[in-house]
């Protein structure tokens, strides 16, 4: 490649063409590929006041026939590579094109205005001999890029645009910032305001940058008197606009008259009324009415947003797929741009709605400039190698296997930029419907034959067709979960492609990857002697390698009957997992498994630690009347206990259908010494007719065996010890007597305290208990209560109590009524020192609330569970 030096003649300056001897010395293949402009006066023009504009008739025109807003067809506009011919370049024209004659062109001046100690009045002739010229190539793009998408679910304030308000140029001319700094601004300056020498309906369009943004050099905004090599055409600004790169394309002013330094925003009415995106919850009538929403400058856009565009597949192109042909594959291309001179780090492509994704290749051919270093080009110095922002777009790709779309319903395309933002899935509406961003979805459809599949685009710019088109026929929702696609079908072939765990693959025996093991198998290998455990869902067996396990013995019986997978997979070597091949048994039945969390793998004496959820196996459910259950629940050695003081709670937590979690507090019916086990009981509150039933005891009800929940604690306040001693809010105390008072499933917190006096032999505590239930199938443990009652040292006596009584009912009816609680009162205070524990329904707790605040009772002689 050979450049001449950087030389700016008249004869180049005024030609606006390179002459013929100079253009061999370009290598225009790189730099710019020329291109015959397909432009002429069009028939559609000839009567509006464009009629002096020459027009590619391939643009789409969005808003009729003037004033002149239109996008390439997208895939037209992709074809063009790089840098997009002139003639094509979207254009947003607010009213008609101002006419300059050719020889007016270097006589045309703007001015240098406002807080400024040297006011300038500039020509494009002085402002091309005055300052340092470049040429650089900068992607423009509209706010309203992708505008019709937000306008197919609530129409906005403006037109629509497509996905391809987006080209990208050469601009030759200068900083904007050596002018401003020419005419010296003030330090209070905060904003320069541009305006143009049109005369829309509001008058000459006008807003502004921030003046730190014109500073930055990385940001290259500039004065640009040519695009592409030519003078500008009249459609782009002829003969002088600003152009700022990463900043929405309605601040690159055309026609370029003024320049004011301020230290306010613009006060031109385009400026508050245009370029915002307001509040998602501002209506159409909240903008029309609310003028502050306006005169928000919070709400005004300057840097684009991150954004990814699907070109290929094109909207309505057909694809026959065979099915076999394992080596047939598809490319899916398209571009990307982004903000503030902000690179796309990353582009990913999911044919599975967002659960896995595909890295693409990215092309950054702006890159390219900047390793050319400075030449000379159109008159100006290229210096891209002098920055390191991305001002242009981005080209990517990614080829995926054929048959993968008979079987997806659209392709999602997202990217992330340099500083973790990324597209976000769903679209934010708002009035203005600007900087659209959400996931470009390319829907898949059925085609004519059995072996073929159509592709849509959400919308086509200015006409009908898309998938959002479609959906709307179809009645469905744009916005909801399935993009108002029809979930019907989903049962059928999805591409679920298996995610493949690269450490299971290596760990498990092809011929043993069906076998199920099921949790109570699982238990019983939850010894030291023949110890199996779970890694990712799959059992092994360690006892054949106990011995010669270099972790040592112990670090797989501690991990008997358990799922080992977060620590085995952290310590072990890809080696060793290919060891394990031969000591794979199978997979373990649950599904339900959930996944290691922050739980603490190794096993202590007891379960229960208060700062750390402990896992618990659901192995048995006994069913002991209508709607009461116990749950027993596996501990995590069969020699462990739980560790829960006499009188005090744990916490239950496990995630619901809906993925959330639910937590409860329960008093086990188990004892503090059990081995190995914990038992719930518990009432299932079964959903009735519109009321739902309770969270946690339905997720109990439905849960399978082999279900690992989660268990913490303990919690409380109330700690039996022995011999009427205990501890209440950390307090010991003493009591020669407690009145026991509860309801329903109420009963475990009393049942605990009864089972543990009435086995600790030299416990002589005096207990009397008031048991209220609806009916006589409710009453929980009555032969347990009953068999207390045996024990030798047992002083216990019960009152049972129904509000509904069967026939011949011989024991208390109704409820704990102020004469009953004052008859309990009196005989408790005949036993010496008493506490009295409350353990019931909200109804009942309240009632006793309300009895103890009206007697004489000390109130820290009452413990409600
Ligand atoms: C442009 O300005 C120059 C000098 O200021 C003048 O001689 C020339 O006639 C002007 N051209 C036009 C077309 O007005
Ligand atoms: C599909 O691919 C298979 C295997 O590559 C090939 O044998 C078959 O002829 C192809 N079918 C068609 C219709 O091209
Ligand atoms: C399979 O597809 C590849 C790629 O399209 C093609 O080159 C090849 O001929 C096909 N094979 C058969 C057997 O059809
Ligand atoms: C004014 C208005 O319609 N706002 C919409 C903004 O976008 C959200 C999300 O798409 C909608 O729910 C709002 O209704």
């Amino acid at each position: 490649m050979a450049f001449s030096a950087a030389s700016r003649s008249d004869e180049q300056i005024f030609s606006g063409r390179e002459s013929s001897s100079s253009e061999s010395e370009y290598d225009y293949d790189f730099f710019w590929r020329k291109d015959t402009p397909l432009t002429k006066i069009l028939d559609i023009d000839t009567n509006t006041k464009d009629s002096h504009v020459a027009r590619d008739e391939r643009l789409l025109r969005l808003t009729g026939s003037h004033p002149f807003n239109c996008e390439p067809p997208l895939s037209l506009n992709y074809q063009q590579g790089f840098i997009t011919p002139s003639h094509l370049h979207f254009v947003r024209n607010h009213g008609a094109v101002p006419v300059v004659d050719e020889s007016e062109i270097m006589n045309w001046t703007f001015t240098v205005e406002g807080m400024v100690d040297n006011p300038l009045t500039l020509t494009l002739k002085d402002m091309i001999r005055d300052f340092p010229q470049y040429t650089t190539p900068i992607t423009l793009c509209c706010a309203g890029n992708r505008r019709k998408e937000q306008n197919m679910v609530l129409k906005g304030k403006g037109f629509n645009w497509g996905a391809s308000g987006v080209s990208t140029s050469l601009w030759t001319g200068c900083f904007l910032w050596d002018i401003i700094s020419k005419a010296n601004p003030s330090k209070k300056a905060r904003y320069v305001w541009m305006e143009g020498g049109d005369d829309p309906a509001k008058g000459p369009y006008g807003t502004c940058v921030p003046l730190h943004m014109v500073r930055d050099t990385e940001r290259m905004i500039m004065v640009a008197y040519k695009q592409n090599g030519e003078f500008l055409s009249p459609d782009h600004g002829k003969p002088l606009r600003c152009v700022l790169p990463g900043i929405i394309g309605g601040r690159s002013v055309k026609w370029l008259k003024r320049l004011v330094v301020s230290d306010v925003p613009s006060n031109n009415w385009y400026h508050y009324y245009d370029n915002k995106v307001l509040p998602t919850m501002v209506t159409n009538k909240m903008a029309a009415e609310e003028d502050h929403w306006w005169k928000d400058e919070r709400y005004t856009i300057y840097d684009l947003n991150l954004q990814t565009i699907t070109v290929y597949p094109e909207n309505d192109e057909r694809l026959i797929i065979n099915e076999t042909n394992e080596s047939e594959l598809y490319e899916i291309k398209g571009f990307g741009y982004n903000g503030g001179g902000k690179r796309i780090g990353r582009i990913e492509v999911s044919l599975d709605r967002g659960k896995t994704w595909t890295l693409c290749d990215i092309d950054y051919p702006e890159d390219r400039y900047r390793e050319a270093g400075y030449v000379d080009l159109f008159g100006g110095t290229v210096n891209v190698c002098d920055r390191m922002s991305c001002l242009c777009w981005c080209f990517w790709s990614t080829k995926v296997e054929k048959k993968l779309f008979k079987s997806s319903k659209d392709i999602v395309v997202r990217g992330m930029d340099i500083s973790m933002s990324a597209q976000p899935r769903n679209m934010y509406w708002n009035v203005t419907s600007m900087l659209n961003n959400w996931w470009y979805r390319v829907a898949i459809q059925p085609g004519d034959t059995a072996d073929e599949v159509k592709f849509e685009h959400p919308c086509i710019a200015n006409k009908a067709g898309g998938w959002m088109d479609r959906v709307k026929a179809q009645g469905g929702d744009i916005l909801d979960r399935t993009w108002g696609e029809d979930d019907e079908d989903d049962s059928g072939p999805k591409v679920k492609k298996e995610v493949v765990d690269e450490d299971l693959e290596m760990m498990i025996n092809p011929e043993k990857r069906d076998v199920i093991i099921t949790a109570e198998e699982l238990a019983k290998h939850a010894n030291k002697e023949d110890p199996w455990f779970v890694v990712k869902g799959h059992v092994f067996t360690g006892t054949p390698f106990l011995d010669e396990h270099p972790g040592g013995v112990q670090a797989i019986t501690n991990v008997a009957g358990e799922d080992a997978t977060d620590d085995f997979i952290a310590i072990h070597s890809e080696g060793s997992k290919l060891l394990m091949k031969k000591f794979h048994i199978g997979r373990l039945e649950t599904t339900a498994v959930s996944a290691p969390t922050d739980a603490v793998t190794e096993i202590t004496p007891t379960l229960l630690n208060p700062k750390v959820w402990k896992k618990i196996t659901l192995v048995k459910k006994e069913i002991i009347s209508h709607d009461s259950r116990i749950f027993h629940f596996a501990l995590e050695s069969p020699e462990q206990t739980t560790g829960l003081p006499v009188g005090k709670h744990l916490f239950i937590r496990s995630k619901g259908p809906d993925g959330k979690l639910v937590m409860r507090a329960y008093t086990p019916k188990s004892n503090h010494k059990q081995k190995g086990i914990l038992e719930i009981l518990i009432k299932v509150y079964f959903p009735r007719g519109d009321i739902p039933g309770g969270k946690m005891t339905m997720i109990l009800e439905n849960m399978e065996m082999g279900t690992q929940i989660e268990a913490k604690g303990p919690t409380g306040e109330f700690e039996y010890l022995e011999n009427g001693n205990f501890l209440y809010n950390e307090k010991p105390g003493r009591a020669d007597s407690f009145l026991l008072l509860a309801g329903g499933s109420g009963i475990t917190p009393c049942y605990q305290v009864i089972a543990e006096i009435v086995s600790q032999e030299k416990d002589n505590t005096k207990m009397k208990m008031f048991y209220a239930n609806r009916a006589l199938g409710d009453i929980l443990c009555y032969e347990d209560l009953e068999g207390f009652k045996k024990f030798t040292n047992a002083n216990l006596e019960i009152d049972y109590c129904l509000s509904e009584t069967p026939e011949g009912w011989k024991g208390l009816t109704g409820y704990l009524n102020k004469e009953l609680w004052d008859q309990y009162i009196e005989e408790q205070k005949k036993n010496g020192e008493f506490m009295v524990l409350v353990c019931g329904p909200p109804g009942m707790v309240g009632a006793i609330e309300k009895l103890v605040k009206e007697s004489d009772l000390d109130p820290s002689r009452v413990v409600y569970f």
